[in-house]
Order: structure tokens, then sequence, then C-alpha cells
């Protein structure tokens, strides 16, 4: 057995190194990608190896796009959220990334097993945060089951305990999510002493990286412009504060205090601690409505996304074009606690200009910016 699965390892090395020089000839038409990002934890941030070996250095080279380099060591999915966060942090840097590659969560996995719903959750949190930037989220995801017994590191038989299901929760979440998945990227990597750094086991070299980059290229070859697959799905985000009309606000005054609109002096916005910053429409009361105008240039089927929180259940409708949209109801999580919450079911849009008109049903509905998403 032991024979037979270094024979399968040395094939699988085989296989990767003849499909990378197969890659460096590739002459995709790439003109439409130009900002690309690599986000997450010390496997993308290329943990003591020189900046150029990294997977992103190389998928960079490969895809003749420079690729912003996001990783940070130790990285955790809480420290990525947040006003202050990683993301946002990143965000700064590169404000609307067509690409996001990513590796995150086993840093959470690590530290606290018990919580693998609130990792879940921020996952989608993160997953998210990215998609309303308008960009491909690819996950390369691990699982170390297969791995561990190679693993020269004193917690390694704890591994497959405390993964558990969090693999096959993540990758329904991406499915679910319109995420692209690199199924089990650090299989054969892991407690291979060629592929990963000295005394270490899990951190992979420059041979490891080359491993990576093959892994991620293969995948998202598929999602390129110009590729055999899917061309990029696009997201139009439009902050609250962009609005067009809220003339029937019901208070005098903007009770919010922030982002106070000269034409529309009564809407009510206030800071918002959310993802990214800026304004939230605040204090609102049923029966007011605000309007904004969205300019679709793909005809194509639309998801809408509210950004919302609330301290209750609060319901609000949509329309388009003055056609019933759909309804949807904030988590009651807390006023700045935001969640993109899908109203309606997804609609063609023809190219051109649409309005998209929200009114509120019930009181305390605080709303951060809508999204727009191109779904398959
Ligand atoms: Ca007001
Ligand atoms: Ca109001
Ligand atoms: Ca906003």
């Amino acid at each position: 057995m032991k024979i037979q699965s270094k024979l399968t390892a040395f094939i699988l090395l085989l296989l990767s190194s003849f499909s990378y020089s197969e890659i460096v000839n590739d002459t995709r038409n790439l003109d439409q990608v130009t900002r690309i990002m690599s986000f997450g934890d010390s496997l993308t941030y290329g943990f003591r190896l020189d900046r150029d070996v990294t997977y992103s250095a190389q998928l960079g080279n490969i895809l003749g796009v420079p690729i912003l380099n996001r990783g940070r060591n130790g990285l955790t999915t809480q420290q990525a959220l947040g006003s202050n966060g990683h993301i946002s942090t990143s965000l700064r840097e590169m404000p609307n990334p067509q690409i996001v590659i990513m590796t995150l969560g086993g840093n959470d996995i690590m530290n606290d097993r018990r919580r693998t719903n609130q990792i879940k959750n921020n996952m989608r949190s993160v997953f998210q945060a990215f998609q309303d930037r308008g960009a491909m989220v690819v996950f390369a995801a691990i699982d170390p089951v297969s791995n561990w017994r190679r693993l020269n590191n004193p917690i390694g038989f704890l591994l497959p305990a405390l993964w558990g299901n969090y693999y096959s929760e993540l990758e329904s979440l991406a499915n679910e999510m319109g995420v692209v998945i690199v199924p089990r990227v650090m299989t054969d990597i892991w407690g291979n002493q060629n592929l990963t750094i000295p005394n270490d086991s899990f951190h992979p070299n420059a041979s490891g990286h080359q491993v990576l980059t093959d892994r991620i290229y293969n995948v998202l070859a598929n999602h390129l412009p110009n590729g055999n697959g899917s061309t990029l799905p696009r997201t139009i985000k439009i902050e609250a504060e962009d609005f067009i009309d809220a003339s029937n606000d019901t208070s005098r005054g903007n009770s919010g205090g922030a982002c106070t609109n000269p034409q529309f002096p009564d809407v009510d916005f206030e800071r918002t601690s959310d993802i990214g910053g800026g304004c939230n429409l605040a204090y609102v009361q049923a029966g007011e409505s605000i309007a904004y105008q969205v300019n679709i240039e793909q005809a194509a089927n639309y998801v809408i996304k509210l950004r919302a929180a609330s301290i209750r259940n609060s319901r609000a409708r949509v329309l388009i074009d003055g056609n019933n949209h759909g309804q949807m109801t904030t988590n009651a999580r807390g006023w700045q606690s935001f969640d993109s919450i899908q109203a309606g079911a997804s609609i063609n849009l023809e190219p051109g200009t649409h309005t998209i008109k929200i009114e509120f049903l019930d009181d305390d509905f605080n709303l951060n910016y809508l999204t727009i998403q191109a779904s398959n």
C-alpha cells in the first residue's frame, strides 16, 4: 500500500509538471482582466518564502497580470471581517478586484473547532464582501483528512476530528453562493518534505507553490474570458446613499447626521461599521421609500440583494421599473449586523437604464447598499 501511494504521488507530480509546461504556452486572451487579488492566510502569503515564488507570483507570471498578494500569516475569518478588518484594508488597496483567489479558514479550525457554525457564517460574509465588489471568488479549499498521517506535527493526529464535516459544508456553501472552488488544494503537499519548507511539513515551499499554482490555474482557466467556461459574473453595487429619489421621508431633517443629501435633506443616513465604511440608510419608518437607477450593460438574469440590518424582522418590497419584484425580511441581529438578503426571484434585465424602488413595509430597517448580481 505504501509503495503504491508513493507511486501515485510520483505520477501526480509528473502530471502536474507536464500540465504546468502547457500552461506557460497558453495564449488565452486576458485583456479584460487586470485586477486580481489573492487573499487569506499563510498559504497565500507564502510563509517564509521569497515573494516571487508564491502561487500569486507564479500565477501572475502565467496570466501576464500581476496579482496583489493580500495574504497574512495566521489570518482568521474574524480578523478578515469588520470595518477595519483585513478585507476592508485590502479593498482600500484594490477597490474593485475582478478575481479574488483565497485560502482561509484553517486557522479558525485550529483555534476553535467548537465554533464550526460561526466559522461557516464568517466564510459566507467573507465571500459576500468580495462578491459585492463584483469579484469572482476562487476558493482554494483544504481537506486535511487524507494527509494528516504524514504531518510532522504534534497535533497532526487531531486534524480529522478538528475538521469534521467542515470541508463538505464549505463546499456546499461555495456552490450555493456561486464561488468557484479549487478542491482539496493541499492534497499530497501536506506532509511531503519535497513540497514543504524544512522542519514544518505544513507550509508549501517554492515547489509546493508550483503545485498550488497549477491546481488553481486548472480551475480558474475555465472561468476566464474567452475560456471554454462561463465568463466572469458581474455584480453591480449601489450604495444606499447614491439614491435618485427619497422624497417621502417622514421626519424633518437627517436624524443620522451623516451623508446628508442637499437635494433631499430629510433622508436619514448614519455612519456604518459594515465592511467598507460609508453610510447606511437609517431611521426608517413604514411607508417610506427610496429609489435607485441602475445601468445594465449585458442582458442576463440578475439577483437583487439588499445589504440590510435591523433589531427586528422588518420587511421591504422591491419594485423594478414600477413592477412588483418581491419582498425580503431583515435578520434581527442588531443595528449594524448586516446581511446581504435576496429580494424576489431572479429577473431578466435588458441592457439600458432601470429603476429599483424599495418600499419599507415596517419600521427599523438599515440599508447599506444593494447588489444586482448576474446569476447562472
Ligand atoms: Ca428624516
Ligand atoms: Ca426616515
Ligand atoms: Ca453605504
